[in-house]
């Protein structure tokens, strides 16, 4: 049986395929597991400098598999999934000290659209939509979707989408700020594979550095985040890739970062 999760290792970096085409790559344990596997493998490789996520067939996930969750004796504590796969899910991504591009080829619903958004770049499908699809079946957008959605497209929208469950096509996410593009389905994983290629070769120690900047920025005072961008460069400028990239400017030649 074909994995749930390809896993293909590229040139610096990798790229990871959900693989439930049935069923619209929607997240049973199987998956849950090999995709956090999958992206702490990626984390301890530093071989591996970029991640770009993407799914296979027409659409990209439709969040948690429901077939899981019909015919129960009683129901079931949703929480304790959200403990137990969600929220690891999200925080790994988040906290990988790489950048995560996705490549949105289709639908993404639900946990799948919030999942996206955790992602750093996010490229769609010009045919792709976004759905806040837990409101029809009775749930709260989890993954961090009341998270991400009110600070990426301000609260009137965030909360229309999550109340109400409608899609929003790949442009208009794009022109409020949803996500990085929408570009031609046909040239949406080479323009994505293009950026991980580039990104592969850019300092990955200060792209982890700025992730925890941004990361840490929704939650922070400006005097917090003064002092937090204070620590994170006095790290920064004692890496190798600073050392690097100021003696390429300085040579006017083009540098070589080894990621560290
Ligand atoms: O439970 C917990 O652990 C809590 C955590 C929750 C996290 C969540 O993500 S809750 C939200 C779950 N997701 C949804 O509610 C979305 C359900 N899917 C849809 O609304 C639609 O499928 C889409 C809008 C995403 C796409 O619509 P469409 O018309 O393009 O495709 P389709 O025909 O509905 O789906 C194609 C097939 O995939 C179909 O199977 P079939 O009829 O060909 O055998 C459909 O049943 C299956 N499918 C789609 N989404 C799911 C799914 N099967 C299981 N679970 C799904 N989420």
């Amino acid at each position: 049986m074909e994995s749930v999760l390809l896993v293909d290792r590229r040139d610096g970096w990798t790229l990871l395929t959900l693989n439930r085409p049935d069923r619209l790559n929607s997240f049973n344990e199987d998956l849950h597991r090999a995709l956090r596997a999958a992206l702490d493998a990626a984390a301890a490789d530093a071989d591996c400098r970029a991640v770009l996520l993407t799914g296979a067939g027409r659409g990209f996930c439709a969040g948690q598999d429901l077939s899981a969750r019909v015919g129960l004796a009683e129901a079931p504590d949703l929480g304790t999934t959200i403990d137990t796969f969600y929220n690891p899910l999200v925080r790994s991504i988040r906290a990988l000290g790489k950048p995560v591009v996705c490549a949105v080829n289709g639908v993404a619903a639900g946990a799948g659209a919030n999942i996206a958004l955790a992602c750093d770049i996010v490229l769609a499908a010009r045919s792709a939509k976004f759905i806040q699809a837990f409101s029809k079946i009775g749930l709260v957008p989890d993954s961090g979707g009341t998270y991400f959605l009110p600070r990426l497209i301000g609260d009137a929208r965030a909360r229309a989408l999550a109340l109400l469950a409608e899609p929003v096509p790949a442009e208009q996410a794009a022109a409020w700020g949803m996500i990085w593009k929408a570009v031609d389905d046909g040239s949406l994983m080479g323009e994505a594979e293009a950026l991980c290629t580039h990104l592969a070769t850019q300092p990955t120690f200060g792209l982890g550095l700025i992730k925890q900047a941004l990361n840490a920025s929704a939650a922070n005072t400006l005097d917090a985040q003064l002092d937090l961008e204070r620590d994170l460069q006095r790290e920064a400028g004692r890496s190798p890739d600073y050392a690097e990239g100021v003696a390429a400017f300085m040579e006017k030649r083009a540098p070589t970062f080894t990621g560290r």
